[in-house]
């Protein structure tokens, strides 16, 4: 059933769909010598114990993208999954400081991921949209810089989002480039209440304008900011499966997702960085399903969230639902 189903994803890191083979793949090519001997040496090294263990080893792991065929070559993999998954629209972020500060063009990363969305329009009939993200552990110059230089690619990207290390890097810290993108035209969303509390989520509705919020688990420890979300139907793009994986949760069957859309959250369930989370979409969607006993209306309930929340045309949007 859950594989039937056409959905959008909304929370995906093209970063982290990057799988041992291809790391292995590219790392040839580029003549890196990875620190792992096999594949599944990589894959054993996959355990985390919280955001920050989890971010290292994915910083490490982009290393070996370099070329913009690389990024073409990432985004195609990661589109044939979508296909597989019946994933019919998708928005994607990327981390272009992740890229830069190692000295690769922002022309690279984007013509490259730009390429296999185009390509994946018109081959695989999957729409999409890139939202560039902004790494919170580093400094809001760096940020404003960053979208400085994104300027020339705008006609390609739909918005800006925040990732990275969330404590002690709360919203009000990029303010200023957020209110800049705005003034772009460009959309905005966040991170917030992943491993941070509610304030987070209201400084990134507040000073931020998120349109979105990324993750935002931890709303639930805030009534009144359960009321607003609902009220003014703000989605939050969860996570189960990276939850599970950076301990945000001690077990999936302690997930908040059922609660969350028992109080009329408009929640969506997405895959993150499924290379490293052990799943891709659909994977999540039945591994929350069996936790949490979810039925087949929560399933739909769940889908049509994923085209409400995304950021297609109305029209679209109306085809989909
Ligand atoms: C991320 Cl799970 C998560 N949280 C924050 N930043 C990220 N970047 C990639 N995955
Ligand atoms: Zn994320």
């Amino acid at each position: 059933m859950i594989n039937a189903l056409p959905k959008a994803e909304l929370h995906l890191h093209i970063e982290g769909t990057l799988e041992p083979e291809l790391m292995f793949e590219l790392a040839a090519r580029n003549n890196i010598e990875l620190p792992h001997s096999s594949v599944e040496e990589v894959r054993q090294a996959y355990e985390f114990s919280d955001l920050q263990s989890f971010l290292d080893i994915y910083y490490a792991g982009a290393g070996v993208l370099q070329t913009s065929q690389d990024f073409y070559d990432l985004t195609w993999a990661y589109l044939l999954r979508c296909q597989r998954d019946n994933v019919v629209h998708t928005e994607i972020f990327f981390d272009p400081q992740t890229h830069t500060d190692r000295g690769i063009s922002f022309e690279a990363v984007i013509t490259g991921i730009h390429s296999a969305l185009r390509d994946g329009e018109q081959k695989l009939g999957i729409t999409s949209e890139i939202i560039l993200c902004f790494l919170r552990h580093l400094s809001a110059e760096a940020a404003m810089d960053t979208l400085e230089l994104s300027r020339p690619w705008h006609q390609w990207i739909i918005g800006v989002g925040l990732d990275s290390s969330e404590m002690g890097h709360p919203p009000e810290k990029f303010k200023a480039v957020f209110d800049k993108a705005r003034e772009h035209g460009l959309k905005t969303v966040a991170h917030a209440g992943e491993e941070a509390p509610a304030d987070y989520i209201w400084g990134a509705i507040n000073s931020l304008g998120a349109e979105r919020i990324d993750h935002g688990v931890r709303c639930e420890e805030d009534s009144h900011l359960v009321g607003y979300l609902v009220e003014n139907q703000i989605p939050l793009t969860v996570c189960p499966l990276s939850n599970e994986k950076l301990k945000v949760v001690k077990r999936l069957e302690d997930h908040n997702l059922k609660s969350m859309l028992n109080k009329g959250l408009l929640v969506t369930v997405n895959s993150d960085d499924p290379a490293y989370f052990g799943g891709y979409v659909n994977d999540n969607y039945r591994a929350i399903k069996a936790a949490l006993s979810l039925t087949d209306d929560d399933i739909y309930q769940l889908v049509k969230n994923s085209f409400h929340a995304s950021f297609i045309t109305d029209e679209l949007r109306a085809g989909y639902l």
